[in-house]
């Protein structure tokens, strides 16, 4: 891709925006940037932009902005069928992702991760394995480093791990990942896409330019769930060969659980065996999910069984997924603010057996939270509702009458870190897993973590 005195807009002016904006700059286009936000809201961002001769255009997308330009470069944020992109698209002009940007100028191998949920944590430890196995990596993508902000530290032998979103994966052109996971598939940001068959597809655009190739050791490789049902669906959507990784079954080609070992079987039908799931550093059996799905697309990258087992071993939780934060009176505090969706806080609740004191709410995505109901009844002592969600939530997860938890309206954070803390009893857990994003009350997920990180240190100041 020939950028050199193309007109090209930038729309979304968050880290995605900013490091496209940049690189499209360093490579001689003519750039302007647009978003929605006001000037002031987006102070720290617009003077790195103008040093760099950079075109800012803020308090709304206008219609002339985006006539005439040789491309248009979406941040993931900004909704595919949001109306200067449609009419743009109706024009005849180009219309691509960061990550489709990225693509055309990252030229190692790519892994690409995706999945409703343990994407940040797969693709970190996928990183740290080929990291251990001597390979030169860079790790990116959805998990908060942008994909072109690594362009220009990639060679061409740079493995390039990348965690990978619907969002950007719906404005994807000739992304070709060598190694395409997907983790699981269950409802997420259906306020975006509307139904969870759009979600689906979008998940599997990861599979779209995949190839076969002559031999097995040519062509691309797909990672899938054996025991997601959606996950396992999607085997027929791919050209690669594909691997699958199950905790509950043998598979034919791919990484699984016998008598405590993960084995590898590779496509001549040998395996080995890689580890003991009892060394395995993280909680619930999610996270060995998220470890087999790592076995794998490290074994097809060319890893070595022990330097694998090495990385697993060594692997820290990763910050906001059921990061420990504090013992305090015996009370044990959890943050898992990246469960941003229901199907991560089941996955969440089911790392504790029993007396768990649980904060949810937040954002609504369109999620149904009596799904949570089961495991609400037999592990959850209490249910402190936060943010906008908490009506919603209320009225959906079953009453303390009949047979589920005590419901606390707690409005905010602290106020239900509070709560939780008056109350609970050694032994008891308590769990930030709120099943909502985190916009209404927080900058991003990681604020919110960070502030109940915050608040639950200062609990241990307070008592000591
Ligand atoms: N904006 C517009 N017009 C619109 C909509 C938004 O101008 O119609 C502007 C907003 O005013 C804002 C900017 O776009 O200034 C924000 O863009 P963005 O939401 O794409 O945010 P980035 O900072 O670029 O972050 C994005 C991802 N965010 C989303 O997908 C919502 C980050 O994932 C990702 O880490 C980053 O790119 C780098 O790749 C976050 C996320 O929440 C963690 N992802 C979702 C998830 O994991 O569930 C998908």
């Amino acid at each position: 891709m020939d950028l050199k005195g193309k007109r090209v807009l930038v729309v979304g002016l968050g880290k995605s925006g900013v490091a496209s904006a940049l690189f499209l700059k360093a490579q001689g286009a003519q750039v302007t940037v647009s978003d929605t936000k006001s000037g002031d809201e987006l102070r720290n961002e617009i003077p790195v932009l103008l040093d760099h001769g950079i075109t800012v255009e803020t308090g709304g997308h206008g219609d002339r902005t985006f006539r005439g330009q040789d491309l248009i470069v979406v941040s993931p944020g900004v909704p595919v069928d949001a109306p200067p992109l449609v009419q743009a698209r109706a024009l005849g002009e180009a219309v691509i992702g960061e990550v489709e940007l990225a693509a055309q100028f990252l030229h190692g191998p790519i892994v690409a991760i995706t999945g409703s949920n343990g994407k940040t944590t797969t693709t970190t430890l996928t990183g740290e394995i080929m990291t251990a196995g001597g390979f030169p990596t860079l790790v990116g993508g959805n998990i908060g480093t942008p994909a072109i902000s690594l362009a220009e530290r990639a060679q061409p032998e740079t493995v390039i791990v990348l965690e990978v979103s619907s969002f950007q994966l719906e404005t994807i052109r000739t992304f070709r990942p060598k190694v395409a996971v997907v983790l699981n598939v269950t409802p997420d940001h259906l306020d975006r896409h509307r139904t969870f068959e759009v979600y689906v597809d979008a998940k599997a655009r990861i599979f779209e330019n995949q190839r076969s190739g002559k031999n097995p050791e040519d062509g691309d490789f797909a990672v899938l769930n054996a025991d997601d049902p959606t996950c396992a669906s999607m085997a027929s959507r791919t050209r690669a060969q594909v691997y699958w990784f199950s905790r509950q079954k043998e598979v034919q080609q791919g990484a699984w659980v016998r008598d405590g070992n993960i084995l590898f079987r590779d496509a001549k039908g040998q395996h080995r065996e890689i580890m003991q799931v009892s060394e395995i550093p993280l909680k619930g059996a999610h996270n060995l999910e998220n470890v087999l799905a790592a076995v794998c697309a490290g074994t097809l990258m060319g890893c070595a069984p022990e330097k694998i087992r090495q990385a697993v071993h060594d692997f820290k939780a990763v910050e906001h997924r059921l990061e420990f934060v504090a013992t305090i009176g015996g009370v044990d505090y959890y943050n898992d603010s990246k469960a941003t969706n229901v199907d991560a806080t089941i996955k969440a609740l089911e790392s504790f057996p029993a007396n768990i004191h649980l904060i949810l709410g937040g954002k609504d995505k369109g999620s149904d939270y009596s799904v949570l109901n089961d495991l609400l009844r037999q592990r959850v002592k209490r249910v402190y509702t936060i943010g906008a969600a908490a009506t919603k939530i209320e009225s959906q997860i079953v009453a303390s009458k009949s047979g589920g938890p005590e419901v606390v309206h707690a409005e905010t954070l602290e106020n239900a870190i509070r709560k939780a803390n008056s109350v609970a009893k050694p032994g008891d857990v308590v769990l930030l897993a709120p099943a909502c994003a985190s916009f209404d009350q927080f900058r991003n997920y990681e604020h919110r973590g960070q502030m109940f990180k915050e608040i639950v240190k200062a609990l241990t100041t307070g008592k000591s």
